[in-house]
């Protein structure tokens, strides 16, 4: 039977050992570790990454360094490593308990020799103090002769190829023993401090290796057959963000744990709380109980508790994969999870946007535009980081140009989307006057100045962009950035007129630094009435201009497949066809659901739905497809597309879970739970009177 908390896996397979690695991800918030072995193994991707923790990196620019590793801790029996490559491993077992975060891994192993012993790991990263982590190995020998444990901090760590550390320090402060890195560009300093503790067992020998760059301490113990041998090691983590000085940092933090049992519980306490916050009961279903507790489990250790100049990646803190940067996965998939069970954490990640308003404003300009346009891959500074060329998918020998960094414009408005949403379900005036308001003001600028007029047909358009259906590069009046670009001019005007009225001050101020004068209010309004929005008689909404003259294809011809119609047809042939790689015209549907009638919903559905390439297409889609399936009245389909965002990760659908969690279909899962299955549904993208919506020169569906 599924235990509804507990990720279990039963055998090692090496060659999904990437994949589990990010499965079985520990965190807090403040950092987070792959699962693989504190022993290592070959081939393994070690990783653990820290909030705001970047480096330089060429043509991305900056990517999040895998900082030094807190795991190693290898265990030998009488002389022989412990290592799941050699000997015989009897029995294997890893869990996962999400109620706690507690990871477990209880081996039956016998060394090459011969000697046999079950060995035992736990660690977790502490919830309670988010500086903190700990590992406790645990052996129980079958043989007579010694165990030997040692425990390393190291240095040495590097992002698949790319060093990112300098060495700069190391040593002991009494039992404590520290490591100092820093980066090599970026000049961020990382502090990592342990101490090893025998738990039980009585140690023969402990010494300390002053090894540079992966400072170890030993302990060694006599081992007879059936007595447990207990080795503690509890790891103080801290960075230069945290203070000026994070070895002192460390060290206070790692000695304050004054056991594994007390960090234990408190760590626990502090995880009830989360859940106690979060948690979804699904009843007769565990599967589905477990994995949507599993994409809560990821989004909550990715989650900046305590730091609002960091944002939540596109694989969380848990793999390589895009580097750390961020998308519009935060504000559209991961903030209405936190706005609606934790507006704290929602305050941090619109804060790293606002922070970031000067990275937004050098975009615009250097694209001869005005306002704010958000970057659409972030990282640190918030200058645009998308890779301009990557490796080609089908010759990784070839480049192949990335386009979305230079025209996937629909960022902006999603962060103004999550602003809203932000301010209109918490009511915290108090930020939209000091932080929102700017945020909505200067977005709109934006858009008022992107807009172009076209004089023959008498309307303003979006051309040459790329709406989150990706598989459509260079479009014209992508329907989803009209009508958001649109929201968000007219939510501005009104955010203005609130301002005026309630704070009078902040009004004046942000009038006069973003120069709202009359004739560009003027503007946004002509701007606002003349986009064009239309739907056909009969609610079809076509997605941008001339898609509907492209070729229909049927996806059922092209099976079966194992990889993305992209990358069947390649970009050219993507261009060319109807298919679409994730939800678009329903994007916009989902988000401003209150501006389309059921049977405009279930017009789109029918027909996008046969158009999208759910398997292979977007992880972000499943999710967003099982809400609007659920609105359309299919509610099998909608099951199914749920299993789809569900299972992105846990299965590995697509084959990439390796390089990190789905962190947008994760949290979309709990999207698809909450505004699908449960229809709960919001009036929260109306604006504020309403009367906005329906103002002259309003979508046309
Ligand atoms: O933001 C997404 C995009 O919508 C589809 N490609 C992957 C990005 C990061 O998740």
């Amino acid at each position: 039977m599924t235990d509804p908390w507990k990720i279990v896996e039963d055998t090692f397979d090496s060659r999904r050992q990437h994949h589990k690695e990010t499965i079985f991800t520990a965190g807090n918030g403040f950092f987070c570790t792959r699962g693989a072995f504190e022993e290592g193994y070959p081939g393994d991707r070690r990783g653990a990454f820290a909030h705001g923790v970047f480096d330089a990196v060429p043509i991305s620019i900056s990517e999040l360094a895998n900082v030094p590793d807190w795991l190693p801790f290898t265990v030998l029996l009488d002389g022989e490593r412990f290592s799941l490559d050699s000997g015989r491993v009897r029995r294997f077992e890893r869990i996962l308990d999400l109620r706690t975060g507690l990871l477990t891994r209880r081996v039956e192993w016998v060394s090459p020799r011969g000697r046999a012993a079950t060995v035992e790991f736990e660690r977790f990263a502490s919830m309670a103090d988010e500086h903190v982590a700990l590992i406790r190995c645990r052996v129980t020998p079958a043989f007579r002769g010694t165990v030997e444990f040692r425990a390393a901090l190291n240095g040495n760590m590097d992002n698949e190829g790319l060093a990112h550390w300098r060495w700069v320090a190391q040593g002991r402060k009494g039992d404590t023993v520290f490591l100092r890195n820093h980066t090599r560009h970026s000049g961020i300093e990382f502090a990592s401090a342990m101490r090893m503790v025998v738990a039980q067992g009585r140690g023969r020998a402990s010494g300390f290796w002053d090894v540079e760059n992966s400072p170890t301490m030993v302990v060694k113990m006599t081992a007879s057959p059936g007595r447990i041998l207990e080795v503690d090691k509890f790891v103080g983590l801290a960075t230069s963000r945290d203070g000026a000085d994070p070895v002192a940092l460390a060290v206070r933090h790692v000695n304050s744990v004054r056991d594994w049992a007390s960090a234990f519980r408190a760590n626990s306490e502090a995880w009830a709380r989360e859940w106690d916050r979060t948690d979804v009961v699904i009843e007769g279903d565990d599967e589905a109980q477990l994995s949507v507790r599993f994409s809560l489990f990821q989004m909550l250790i990715a989650a900046p508790r305590h730091d609002d100049d960091v944002n939540i990646g596109a694989k969380t803190l848990s793999g390589f994969g895009y580097r750390g940067h961020s998308f519009w996965d935060t504000e559209i998939f991961m903030l209405p999870l936190f706005i609606y069970t934790a507006p704290h954490i929602a305050k941090n990640l619109l804060n790293y946007r606002f922070q970031r308003l000067s990275g937004a404003r050098a975009k615009a300009r250097a694209n001869g535009c005005e306002g704010a346009q958000f970057p659409w891959e972030s990282a640190d500074t918030g200058e645009e980081v998308t890779p301009t060329w990557v490796p080609h998918y089908a010759d990784r020998n070839k480049l192949a140009r990335v386009w979305t960094g230079d025209i996937e414009i629909h960022v902006s408005a999603d962060v103004a989307y999550a602003t809203y949403l932000y301010w209109r379900m918490t009511g915290d005036d108090d930020w939209l006057i000091k932080q929102g308001a700017e945020l909505l003001l200067d977005t709109a600028k934006f858009w008022a100045s992107r807009a172009e007029w076209n004089a023959r047909r008498g309307r303003y358009e979006y051309n040459d962009v790329i709406g989150p259906d990706e598989n459509h590069e260079h479009v014209n009046n992508n329907v989803y950035i009209n009508r958001m670009a649109q929201w968000n001019l007219k939510l501005a005007i009104e955010i203005l007129q609130w301002l005026k009225a309630h704070a009078p001050v902040a009004a004046a101020r942000l009038s006069k630094a973003l120069d709202l004068n009359p004739r560009r209010l003027k503007r946004w309004r002509q701007v606002v009435a003349g986009l064009h929005c239309k739907a056909a008689a009969s609610g079809l909404i076509e997605q941008f201009d001339g898609y509907f003259k492209l070729k229909d294809v049927d996806l059922a011809t092209m099976e079966p497949r194992t990889k993305p119609v992209l990358e069947v047809v390649g970009f050219e042939g993507a261009n060319k066809i109807q298919v679409i790689k994730q939800p678009d015209v329903l994007m916009l549907q989902y988000l401003l659901q209150d501006e389309f009638t059921d049977k405009q919903v279930r017009v789109n559905y029918e027909y996008y739905n046969a158009r999208t390439d759910h398997t292979y297409g977007s992880s972000l889609g499943p999710a967003i497809q099982a809400v609007m399936a659920c609105r359309a009245g299919r509610i099998d389909e909608a099951r199914e597309h749920f299993i789809r965002a569900a299972s992105a990760d846990l299965l590995d659908v697509r084959g990439n879970a390796k390089d990190g969690i789905h962190a947008a279909s994760a949290a979309g899962v709990w999207l698809a739970v909450v505004f699908g299955f449960a229809g709960l549904r919001v009036n929260a993208a109306s604006t504020l009177t309403g009367a906005v919506a329906q103002a002259p020169g309003g979508p046309d569906w």
